[in-house]
């Protein structure tokens, strides 16, 4: 199994700033877990990062027909794309909605997501460790 994990804006920042929230670890930690949990149970994570709305649409759009799971934490742009939105609903495979925080538990501008519809499945408010665990239900998924 391909699983693709798509991070937006800001969250290269994670570990530097707002530890309160975000936690203290940094993206490259977390990205180094998915790579370890994907490898031991014999599958592959591509984890990427982007500040930029068309790249991560690009990222979408080469998924179709090649990868069987998309988790995508689109940062703010969870909030405000449309063009994320529909890439995602013409992508094939499965999809995680995943957010750090519990974005419904912030401002108001938060709690409307454009990639709620088309995920199968919504993580939100378990902190970092949100990645791992998507990660390991994935693979626990393709193992049945
Ligand atoms: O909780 C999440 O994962 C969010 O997707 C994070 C986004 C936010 O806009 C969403 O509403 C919820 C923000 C990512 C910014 O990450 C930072 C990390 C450290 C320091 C500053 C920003």
């Amino acid at each position: 199994m391909l699983i693709h994990v798509i991070n937006g804006p800001n969250l290269n920042l994670l570990g530097q700033r707002e530890p309160d929230i975000y936690g203290s670890e940094t993206l490259v930690t977390i990205e180094r877990q998915c790579q370890e949990i994907a490898t031991q149970a014999g599958h592959e994570v591509t984890f990427r990062q982007s500040n930029h709305e068309g790249q991560i649409v690009d990222w979408v759009q080469e998924s179709i027909g090649r990868v069987d799971a998309i988790v995508i934490n689109a940062g703010a742009y969870t909030h405000t794309s449309v063009a994320i939105h529909d890439a995602l609903r013409a992508y094939d495979g499965r999809i995680v909605e995943l957010h750090i925080s519990n974005p419904h538990a912030r401002e108001s501008f938060r709690h409307n997501s454009y990639v709620s519809s088309t995920a199968h499945a919504v993580v939100v408010g378990l902190g970092v460790s949100g990645y791992a665990l998507v990660m390991a239900q994935l693979c626990s998924e393709s193992a049945n």
